[in-house]
């Protein structure tokens, strides 16, 4: 209940704000683009992660209005962080795709802020592909058509139906943490899963992304299995919009 009213008053100071966490090239560590990532500056508490509150958030129905306030930073944000030919993920949960005119909302939010589509990339579950798989496929390929592109999140942990992979318009696999964290540890079953990943991705023409690179060995056995993409904190934690465009502030 105190965390409910909490909630409130975060929104209306819009306490809620995008961090940003650059998604590398392994090969030579050059940032390609950024996931954003939801975080609580909270008075009290500091910096909370979604984790920490967006439970309550979703049972009290204020995780919609607080997904919204992302969205619009992000927008405004995009095209300086993206540049001519970088990009910045967005997580969309599942309950948005049961609203029926979230690609065209999204694609407006694109508009009005002047983003090029080709600058985002939004990121959905498995879950959310098969929970409304003919509402979601449509929703998804008008996004396409328009230059957004599709990555699948935490991929190797949901449903693991791969039937489905090639009906979406889906361009990038992110391989969960999970995997990553025994990737260095010898005799670990994720290298091979890992490997397996990546060659269904190669024969569907799907980029990979690697999740949670903590360790240079971990980076030298995504590359070693032909995973060109990471991101993890031995490249950098998520950080404001601030602090990779080198700028004291930034409006948004
Ligand atoms: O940043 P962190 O590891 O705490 O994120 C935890 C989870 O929260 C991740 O699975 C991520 O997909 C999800 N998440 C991150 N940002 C957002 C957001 O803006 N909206 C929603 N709904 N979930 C997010
Ligand atoms: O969207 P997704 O659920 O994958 O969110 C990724 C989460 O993982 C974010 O909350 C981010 O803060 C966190 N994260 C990113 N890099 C690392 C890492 O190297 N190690 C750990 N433990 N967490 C990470
Ligand atoms: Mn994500
Ligand atoms: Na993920």
């Amino acid at each position: 209940l105190e965390m409910e009213g909490d909630l409130r008053r975060a929104l209306s100071r819009n306490e809620f704000v995008p961090f940003y966490q650059p998604i590398v090239a392994l090969e030579d560590g050059r940032t390609v683009g950024y996931e954003a990532l939801l975080r609580w500056r909270h008075p009290d508490r500091g910096l909370l992660c979604p984790g920490d509150f967006l439970a309550v958030a979703e049972e009290n129905g204020s995780a919609e209005t607080i997904d919204w306030q992302i969205f619009e930073q992000v927008a405004s944000q995009v095209s300086l962080l993206a540049g001519t030919d970088g990009f910045v993920s967005l997580n969309v949960s599942g309950r948005h795709f049961r609203q029926s005119d979230l690609d065209d909302r999204l694609l407006d939010l694109l508009r009005s802020h002047r983003v090029n589509p080709r600058s985002l990339r939004i990121e959905v579950t498995e879950r959310t592909l098969l929970e409304n798989p003919a509402q979601v496929k449509r929703m998804l390929d008008n996004l396409r058509q328009h230059g957004v592109s599709i990555a699948l999140d935490d991929f190797g942990t949901g449903y693991s139906s791969l039937s489905y992979l090639h009906q979406y318009p889906i361009e990038t696999l992110k391989i969960d943490r999970s995997f990553i964290i025994e990737l260095a540890i010898a005799g670990s079953h994720s290298v091979p899963v890992v490997r397996a990943i990546q060659v269904l991705a190669d024969s569907l023409h799907m980029q990979v992304i690697a999740e949670g690179i903590e360790e240079e060995a971990q980076r030298q056995a995504l590359r070693h299995i032909g995973c060109r993409y990471g991101q993890g904190f031995l490249f950098a934690r998520p950080q404001p919009a601030e602090v990779w465009l080198g700028t004291a502030s930034v409006t948004g």
